[in-house]
């Protein structure tokens, strides 16, 4: 029987957890709860009767028994979706952003993944599928997805960063974290390591570079260096437990940890073995950096150090005078973050935050920092280091050496201004 915070002969003891919490949080709470409440019985006038010391009415009425063979998000956390953009620049193009802004810790689950799509999603039958593993080898290798999980797997977590995201800082910053930050995502990934497959088929000597290309309309290629496919590169099919999601390249796709989004070959059915990078549209065209004299930077794989903080920000909720928490994630392309530093006064002044563990190499790390905010305008950043040292530069600095005719690689500070009614917004926007 749920006695103690429904019985009304104890209203003291009822609500002594939340007054104590109250008082922590600067005694803000109880009026908010109470206007929320107002506002809640205007719409559904039954609600409010659900708030204590009364029983709540889903205590009363039995819960929801239907089985359910694929579980959804409540229906109060409906809105938590990602953001699509369609048809630029060609018809079947697309990208969709992942709310950075609603998630906690660091994994992004798998409806909320970020997506690039230069062709569409394919619908890929996996009985149908097969990768080709040929070139410079001894023994070329025709696998079906049966043959490719015989072999031995691992599971690791890494993110994936398209290397357009936040393009639009460059020039036109919007006051969004999702559309600005949210090509973004982290995930654990399972799957085969690239170098077990290179290792059956044999290399020959003189191989230096592979060329892997996706089962799409787009047919994406991309080369890649000998060093990375041997390294940690994996051949994954699956993404937190369970199949890889069309979106992310199902039945199978090439994951590069800490590689820009675009070497990461979705729906995987080749992979090449040769001597030299092939050239492809997405390495010349596309992908490379037009620098201030003119000349291109080409072949920027890592993604380099970043971070941003995403509570409070822009697309989020507001917050409220007293005990916060600023919290954020941080990534290196380069291996692992060691500090991330958070300024409250625009820049000036830096804490360094706490990390939660585990702190892995290219992944997404959280960082968090108490703030207790006097209600009063604040302009809050983050800046990451990684272990080679290096340091996420400033907007300035960055535009400093790069100029503004860049598309890709920005990993500047980001800068919110934290406004007198606790909204967060893009200071740059
Ligand atoms: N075959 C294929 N692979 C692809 C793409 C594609 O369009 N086709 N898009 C690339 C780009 S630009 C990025 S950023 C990542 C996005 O991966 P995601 O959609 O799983 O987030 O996949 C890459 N791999
Ligand atoms: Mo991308």
């Amino acid at each position: 029987m749920p006695t103690f915070a429904n019985d009304p002969d104890k209203p003291e003891s009822a609500t002594l957890p939340r007054r104590s919490f109250m008082a922590m949080l600067g005694g803000s709470l109880l009026a908010a709860s109470s206007s929320l409440s107002l506002a809640q019985a205007a719409e559904e006038p039954s609600q409010v009767d659900n708030l204590p010391p009364n029983t709540p009415q889903w205590m009363k009425d039995p819960g929801d028994a239907d089985y359910k063979g694929y579980g959804q998000p409540s229906k109060f956390a409906k809105d938590i979706k990602r953001i699509e953009v369609k048809g630029r620049p060609s018809p079947l193009s697309s990208f969709s952003f992942t709310p950075l802004q609603d998630l906690r810790g660091i994994i992004t689950p798998n409806g909320l993944f970020f997506e690039r799509d230069h062709g569409g999603v394919p619908t890929i039958n996996p009985d149908e599928h097969r990768l080709m593993i040929h070139g410079l080898v001894e023994r070329p290798l025709l696998l079906t997805m049966d043959d490719l999980t015989r072999f031995p797997s691992v599971s690791r977590i890494h993110f994936l960063e398209c290397s357009g995201n936040s393009s639009g800082e460059w020039t036109k910053p919007r006051n969004s974290i999702q559309t600005q930050y949210g090509l973004l995502s982290c995930a654990e990934w399972t799957g085969v390591p690239l170098s077990t497959l290179l290792d059956a088929v044999g290399m020959k000597p003189n191989a230096k570079w592979i060329l892997a290309e996706g089962a799409d309309s787009a047919g994406m290629d991309r080369s890649i260096p000998i060093e990375k496919a041997m390294d940690d590169a994996l051949v994954v099919y699956a993404q937190n437990g369970e199949p890889l999601r069309p979106e992310q390249g199902y039945p199978v796709r090439l994951l590069l940890p800490g590689f820009e989004g675009n070497m990461n070959i979705k729906w995987l059915r080749r992979i090449k073995v040769g001597t030299a990078p092939w050239m492809t549209r997405e390495e010349t065209s596309q992908y490379s950096d037009l620098m201030p004299d003119g000349t291109s930077r080409l072949f920027t794989f890592a993604m380099d150090t970043k971070s941003v903080i995403t509570h409070p920000a822009p697309d989020g909720k507001s917050i409220r005078p007293g005990t916060n928490e600023i919290s954020g994630v941080a990534w290196s392309g380069h291996g692992k973050i060691s500090r991330v530093d958070v300024s409250v006064d625009g820049g000036r002044n830096w804490t360094t935050a706490k990390l939660d563990s585990p702190v892995l190499p290219r992944c997404l790390t959280r960082f968090r920092l108490p703030w207790s905010w006097d209600g009063k305008p604040a302009a809050i950043a983050s800046r990451a280091i990684d272990e080679t040292n290096y340091v996420q530069p400033t907007r300035e600095e960055l535009l400093k050496v790069r100029g503004t005719h860049s598309r890709y690689h920005y990993n500047a500070i980001a800068l919110w201004n934290i406004e007198a009614d606790g909204r967060a917004s893009n200071a740059y926007a």
